[in-house]
């Protein structure tokens, strides 16, 4: 690529609330979310996996495909495919969340991939560990933090890169960082990084760098466009901001009854329901309440057995529907007593937003 033509499209892109540009819209035919309706199951379906990909999927042929480790490394080597096969394998169940899911429910919205609340997930994913990787290719003793390449490349605020993350040696020692190749039982499909991707289980989706071609050994820390220019809590555009990390505690329920296909509000008999959702926290930690409020108070809803340390925990509550117009909400509490807001959090981007789910319910005439 000889020039980047990208260099004047360094500004943010107006939104206006509840009005959705046109490649707003085209960036969510391309990411689709999770339907709420699966969260009913353990295990989100393959093809109803949420989808967040940043430029276009690059369709690679695995084989050929190698991993190459390169950079601070004294013993740098390369792997194909059939030897990461033949390595240990892992399947580790593992919810994921997308940084900027519910993004919409912020207000002034970022101009970004407009979620409302479905880019969430939980997969089988395996693989290998990561760290006997790491440890293989001996990091010399300068290095830093290792990055880590997709070959799909593009440009974001001017930026031409390949996309990329890092993380530091501690961090992969610590996270239980996978390589995998394998969604469910079934080879990684193009859309969700075929042949190689990175799972970082408990850490925000942007973190599992898919397509994965290069895992560089850095003698300083990684200043690649998606680490340092964004997935960052900022206060405003020209805070330096923090860098984000775990996922934030958060819920929500299968909305009960039928929709009304336009508006997607929900319609519903009176009488006993029985209201089922998921809850997570990042980093491991589990989740300790879910709490539901219909009828102007919350009700403290039954939870399940979490059934992985890094998966979602299903919820459930009974109710009694009335008829009239219903919001219902969610909120979770995590083990670290973090508990969902009820007010989105303020982010410039609008990472991060863990408020509250409403659902709005019409219970028919008895
Ligand atoms: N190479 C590469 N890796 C990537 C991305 C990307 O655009 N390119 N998107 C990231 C983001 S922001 C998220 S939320 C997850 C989404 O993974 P999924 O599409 O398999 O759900 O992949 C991450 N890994
Ligand atoms: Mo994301």
């Amino acid at each position: 690529m000889s020039e980047n033509p990208f260099t004047g499209y360094t500004g943010r892109i107006l939104t206006e609330d509840g009005v959705y540009s046109q490649s707003e819209v085209g960036l969510a035919n391309r990411n689709s979310g999770n339907l709420l309706e699966t969260l009913a199951l353990d295990i989100t379906p393959i093809g109803l996996h949420y989808l967040l990909i940043h430029f276009d999927v690059p369709l690679i042929d695995e084989s050929t495909h190698r991993l190459d480790f390169s950079g601070a490394f004294d013993a740098p080597y390369k792997l194909g495919l059939d030897e990461i096969r033949a390595l240990p394998q892992v399947t580790l169940p593992v919810t994921l969340e997308c940084a900027g899911n519910s993004r919409s429910g912020i207000s002034p919205r970022a101009h970004s991939m407009p979620w409302m609340y479905e880019a969430v997930g939980t997969s089988e994913w395996t693989g290998t560990p990561l760290k006997p990787l790491i440890e293989r290719a001996r990091p010399r003793g300068d290095a830093v933090d290792i990055a880590f390449f997709g070959t799909d490349y593009g440009y974001d605020k001017g930026v031409g890169h390949h996309y990329g993350r890092s993380l530091t040696l501690d961090q992969i020692s610590e996270l239980d960082v996978m390589l995998v190749h394998s969604m469910n039982g079934q080879p990684l499909l193009p859309q969700h990084g075929a042949p190689l991707r990175l799972i970082v289980p408990g850490w925000y989706g942007m973190a599992s760098v898919k397509w994965l071609g290069r895992i560089e050994a850095l003698t300083k820390a990684f200043d690649g466009f998606q680490q340092v220019q964004t997935y960052r809590f900022r206060d405003s555009y020209e805070d330096p901001g923090r860098p984000m990390t775990t996922m934030r505690v958060k819920s929500l329920m299968v909305p009960p009854g039928v929709p009304d296909w336009g508006s997607r509000k929900r319609y519903l008999e009176p009488g006993p329901v029985t209201l089922v959702g998921r809850a997570w926290s990042g980093g491991g930690v589990p989740v300790t309440r879910v709490e539901v409020e219909f009828d102007g108070s919350w009700c403290e809803a039954r939870l399940e057995q979490q059934t992985g340390h890094y998966t979602w925990t299903r919820w459930s509550c009974d109710w009694q529907a009335s008829p009239g117009e219903h919001v219902l909400r969610c909120r979770a509490t995590d083990a670290n007593g973090a508990v969902q807001p009820l007010d989105p959090p303020w982010d410039v981007a609008g990472f991060a937003n863990n408020s509250a789910q409403k659902v709005q319910v019409f219970v028919g005439q008895r």
